[in-house]
């Protein structure tokens, strides 16, 4: 059994560091970007230089926030000259392949450099040097406020409210996670903090503004919306030319499962999107009445209780729903 490094030893190894790699990882969302973007800023308090970067590109909504222009974009993590670090961060990343979105399942770990592995999912294989996973924690960012607090670590408005973004964004606004109550009391601490940057920076742009393209996307996922009753499942596909015309890219497609995992009528739902190297596939079950990260698991991906995803390689698309559903099938009747 694999067994968590204390905040304490962690953070006394960090604090040796001069030079630290970071990246967002593969289709990055609000908790890869406000977990790095914090961990880049409170490295920099301990005198650290970071070299923070993303081989993908972040969703409109995420795009525009100040967290963003903290991170290089130019780089993917494998262009980087990784053992000259002194350190590697990883979080938010469930595996090795998410760290790099130009080489995924090709890229691997320079072996003499140190990698602390700080994440939330329950699949993380504890791939770092020094490793902190809480699968019982909502976010990343959850698990770092937790680790701040501990060390009496100097909390800056910057720092505050990319904490912030990664809690408000895993858990929807607090609709979902595994623990809400850390969840809100961990936002709250924050909050209290600094309340107008938290409201202007966060809040106001990500919940309070949909921009046209996206009520546009809204409407073609709702459109292409199928039913299976045989295993209560709703779903509907996507294919690359039509998020595209949205004026979307991957990431912001990803969010279309989240427009039908709340028609009461099904407690599974799952979309399928066409992208350029195969099909993504999105699966939730709010009601928790099935495990989705056990479907996800049939067709190589993984997750969470509630949300899980995986990755399909190109196929007919009447394939890749039936294997979906299959999948389903063999998870729901067990
Ligand atoms: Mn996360």
């Amino acid at each position: 059994m694999s067994m968590n490094d204390s905040f304490a030893t962690i953070w006394e190894t960090l604090q040796q560091c001069n030079r630290v790699a970071i990246t967002l990882h593969y289709t990055p969302d609000g908790d890869s970007l406000g977990a790095c973007t914090a961990m880049k800023h409170i490295l920099e308090q301990e005198g650290c230089r970071v070299t923070l970067v993303s081989g993908d590109t972040l969703g409109g909504d995420l795009a525009q926030l100040p967290a963003a222009a903290d991170v290089d974009f130019a780089y993917d993590f494998s262009d980087l000259h990784l053992a000259e670090y002194d350190a590697i961060v990883a979080l938010d990343s469930g595996n090795i392949p998410l760290l790099s979105a130009k080489q995924k399942d090709a890229f691997v770990l320079p072996e003499d450099v140190m990698v602390v592995n700080i994440d939330h999912h329950e699949s993380n294989p504890f791939y770092g040097t020094y490793n902190y996973i809480d699968a019982s924690q909502s976010s990343t960012c959850d698990i770092l406020v937790a680790c701040f607090q501990q060390l009496e670590l100097p909390i800056s408005h910057a720092i505050a409210e990319r904490l912030f973004l990664g809690i408000v964004t895993d858990t929807g606004l607090f609709k979902w996670g595994c623990d809400l109550a850390a969840s809100l009391s961990h936002a709250g601490t924050l909050m209290h903090l600094y309340p107008q940057d938290i409201q202007q920076h966060v809040i106001h742009p990500l919940f309070l503004q949909t921009p046209l393209q996206r009520k546009r996307f809204q409407q073609i996922v709702l459109r292409n919306l199928q039913t299976h009753e045989a295993t209560n499942t709703v779903y509907s596909v996507i294919t690359q030319q039509e998020w595209e015309a949205c004026g979307l890219n991957e990431s912001e497609a990803r969010g279309a499962v989240h427009e039908i995992a709340d028609i009461a009528e099904y407690d599974i739902a799952f979309t399928l999107l066409e992208v350029s190297d195969g099909i993504k596939g999105s699966l939730r079950c709010q009601s928790k009445t099935y495990d989705v990260s056990q479907i996800a698991e049939q067709l190589n991906g993984g997750g969470h209780v509630a949300a899980a995803g995986f990755r399909l390689q190109s196929m007919q698309m009447e394939t890749a729903i039936q294997q979906v559903l299959d999948a389903i099938e063999a998870v729901i009747q067990h």
